[in-house]
């Protein structure tokens, strides 16, 4: 097999010395000069290119690949990749379903707990000196009202393990899901309303744009807690700053942002959040098993075979 590979962003360890076993391979720079000499260079020979969830497939990067066949992500998120350009084009690509479905999951109960239990802030204070000194009291998680938008893969394993809480579990999506106990919501402001803590883990894109706005999170309410493990972009930041800012909302736990990797500098300022650089998935396990599919789904596109996990 010869057919060259660029790598464009972040890889798991992985993912570059096995792909240099079996492929020519070339590593995007950062978007630079240097970038953009390496695709003068190389990127008309380019079959294949393995590239993150974050990253995605940039459509001035899909147009200097002219000889593009495949794309393997690391993430499962597609909406950075550009699929219906992939498509016209009759690119192949693949993503990394369920592997990372338990770590993110666990990420989510971490930040519930962590915004809830003032972990961050406690941990801040007794570096500081402070100790217990302006930390109040936390809240309780067990037995409270969880509202999951995106009951998929990653919303049902946060539901399993807040179900070892206590907690009682609704949630909203397009469709109900017959096959699981919990109570579904057709409208997410009734959900909303109907949270302690309301869990975002639904694919961003044009699709949930938005979706908590000021409606919801004034439905959540003064005692609700935001946690977004899904997109920055299906959250209005604004309006989710304004409603901490005057009180009309508890706390929030946020792994995604609309414009990664800043953060308002309002939200930085707040005790009352607990922030995360995109890192649901940021286990070495995860991330080792996220690479190898990356690996083995370009492998199998040049060996002749169907991609393991196409989009
Ligand atoms: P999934 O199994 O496809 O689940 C997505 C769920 O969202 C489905 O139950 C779907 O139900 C619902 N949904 C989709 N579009 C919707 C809409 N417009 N309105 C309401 N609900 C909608 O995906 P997953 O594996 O759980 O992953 C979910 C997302 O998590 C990914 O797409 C990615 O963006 C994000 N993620 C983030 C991290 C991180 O590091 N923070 C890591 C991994 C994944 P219906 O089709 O019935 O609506
Ligand atoms: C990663 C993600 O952090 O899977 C996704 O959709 O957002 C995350 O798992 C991302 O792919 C960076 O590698």
């Amino acid at each position: 097999m010869t057919a060259p590979i660029l790598i464009a962003g972040r890889m798991p360890p992985n993912v570059i010395p096995q792909l240099q076993e079996h492929f020519p391979v070339h590593i995007l720079p950062e978007p630079t000069a240097e970038a953009d000499a390496l695709l003068q260079e190389v990127g008309s020979q380019i079959r294949g290119l393995a590239t993150n969830a974050v990253q995605g497939v940039p459509l001035a990067l899909m147009d200097a690949l002219p000889a593009l066949e495949v794309v393997a992500s690391s993430g499962i998120g597609t909406d950075a990749l550009n699929l219906d350009a992939a498509r016209r084009r009759n690119i192949r690509v693949a993503n990394t379903p369920d592997v990372l479905t338990a770590d993110v999951a666990d990420a989510g109960i971490a930040l519930m707990l962590a915004t809830a239990r003032k972990l961050c802030q406690a941990d801040r204070n007794v570096r500081a000196g402070r100790w217990l000194q302006g930390l109040g009291l936390g809240h309780r998680v067990t037995g409270k009202r969880l509202g999951i938008l995106g009951l998929g893969r990653i919303g049902q394993a946060v539901a399993r393990r807040a179900a070892a809480f206590d907690m009682h579990i609704g949630y909203h999506q397009r469709r109900a899901n017959p096959d699981v106990p919990y109570r579904y919501y057709d409208s997410l402001p009734d959900l909303a309303a109907d949270s302690d803590f309301l869990m975002v883990i639904v694919p961003g894109g044009s699709a949930t744009e938005g979706m908590v706005d000021r409606t919801v999170l004034d439905a959540l309410g003064p005692e609700g807690t935001l946690i977004n493990i899904g997109r920055g972009s299906t959250v209005d930041e604004p309006a989710l700053v304004d409603a901490l800012q005057e009180g009309r909302l508890r706390g929030a736990g946020l792994d995604v942002f609309h414009d990664e990797p800043h953060v308002p500098d309002a939200l930085i300022d707040m005790d009352n959040v607990v922030l995360q650089p995109h890192y649901a998935s940021g286990t070495v396990e995860t991330r080792l098993e996220m690479g190898q599919l990356v690996v083995d789904n370009l492998r199998a596109h040049f060996d002749g075979q169907p991609l393991l996990t196409p989009t």
